[in-house]
């Protein structure tokens, strides 16, 4: 839905951004075949492919981020380490905007971290994301694009259902995607955000990184306050490890549908799906040593430990490994399920129980709705 591409591409051919040659050529992408240095200043962007695309070029940084030592150190490690034109990064990052209402709502919500799931939690955050909106919108999303997630399911070993779950709960099918530009957010974030400035200094190189090898001008994408990209809403890092190019055009693009499914299903392939095994399990017993286990993705116990503190599977588990205890605060009582490695596989596209569980949730939902308008469970070409 974000078609900058190929105007990026054209930008590189149109603007040369440096009069002398880069000291340290950097890697061009599997799809770019730099000319040798030989060849005429016609074709001079070929030598540093799409490295400045957008035509910035200042000879220190302006704007909201003069001045910064941290920033000026950051460029300097881009040119040493990737390569990047020094004079390039300085006037990209001379338009740079901080963006204060992000530090302001992430100051509010730190605080907020503090403290055990409340009465009720899972009952007001479940309420999000179960509704016609995401539901209806998975069908018809699945319908819409059925090829691609048949070949995806098939290819990486992960239901088409659980795709569409992560595409739900992230931007509802690319219906919002965010609209903060990423070089905002991320110099935001790198550098004055204190708590995490490490991560995100980290995540801006991988996008200054990502943006040089697909041939993006960096000012442009956009994505969430906090960087993440396109309808599966990958992290730079996410993107430069996980992120394919699934529609053949030569380009991993996360704005691109084909290429999201791709991507997300490489992303639960590569933590560790186990294709044909169950998500969660509900649980039956006394619950009479509840107390003494910690519920939460990161304690597991075997079904040994489980049946001394009185909880059992519901059904046949047939699980020889150990499994997360997951509670799901409802508004008149608890809920304990039992979280099977693929629970703790969508936790790793974020850290949460309840996370995980409107992916869950949402999965199952789509699944049922897709199979009703297919008429059979026959005809999903699902493995
Ligand atoms: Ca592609």
């Amino acid at each position: 839905m974000f078609k900058f591409a190929a105007a990026a591409a054209l930008a590189a051919a149109l603007f040369g951004c440096a009069s002398e040659p880069p000291r340290n050529q950097p890697r061009a992408s599997a799809a770019v075949k730099p000319n040798p240095p030989s060849q005429s200043a016609h074709i001079r962007p070929d030598l540093r492919p799409f490295a400045c695309v957008g035509g910035y070029r200042a000879g220190a940084v302006s704007g909201d981020y003069a001045g910064y030592p941290a920033l000026t150190q950051f460029i300097e490690q881009m040119v040493q380490k990737h390569g990047f034109d020094r004079e390039y990064l300085n006037g990209l990052f001379s338009q740079a905007k901080r963006k204060q209402w992000t530090l302001d709502y992430l100051a509010k919500s730190d605080q907020g971290l503090k403290g055990k799931p409340s009465k009720g939690g899972w009952t007001r955050y479940r309420s999000q994301f179960l509704d016609a909106r995401h539901i209806d919108g998975g069908v018809a999303f699945w319908r819409t694009h059925q090829a691609a997630l048949q070949r995806a399911s098939q290819q990486y070993g992960v239901p088409a259902e659980y795709i569409l779950g992560i595409m739900a709960v992230e931007t509802t099918f690319g219906g919002f995607v965010g609209n903060h530009r990423v070089i905002d957010a991320l110099t935001t974030l790198g550098f004055d955000y204190q708590r995490r400035g490490e991560f995100f200094r980290s995540e801006l190189e991988s996008f200054l990184l990502m943006a040089r090898s697909e041939g993006i001008d960096p000012g442009k994408p956009v994505g969430s306050f906090a960087g993440a990209m396109g309808l599966g809403q990958f992290m730079p890092s996410s993107f430069l490890q996980w992120a394919v190019d699934f529609n053949g055009d030569g380009r991993r693009d996360l704005w691109n549908p084909e290429d999201a499914i791709g991507s997300v299903a490489n992303y639960f392939a590569q933590h560790g799906w186990r294709n044909g095994q169950p998500v969660v399990s509900r649980t039956r017993g006394s619950y009479s040593g509840i107390d003494s286990l910690e519920p939460g993705i990161d304690h597991e116990y075997p079904l040994g430990t489980l049946a001394q503190a009185g909880i059992e599977p519901a059904g046949h588990c047939g699980c020889d490994y150990p499994l997360r205890l997951v509670l799901l605060r409802h508004q008149s009582n608890d809920e304990y399920l039992l979280g099977h490695p693929n629970f703790y596989v969508i936790t790793r596209y974020n850290h949460s129980t309840h996370y995980a569980m409107a992916v869950h949730e949402l999965a199952q939902a789509i699944k049922s709705g897709y199979q009703r308008l297919a008429g059979s469970p026959a005809n999903l070409g699902e493995n």
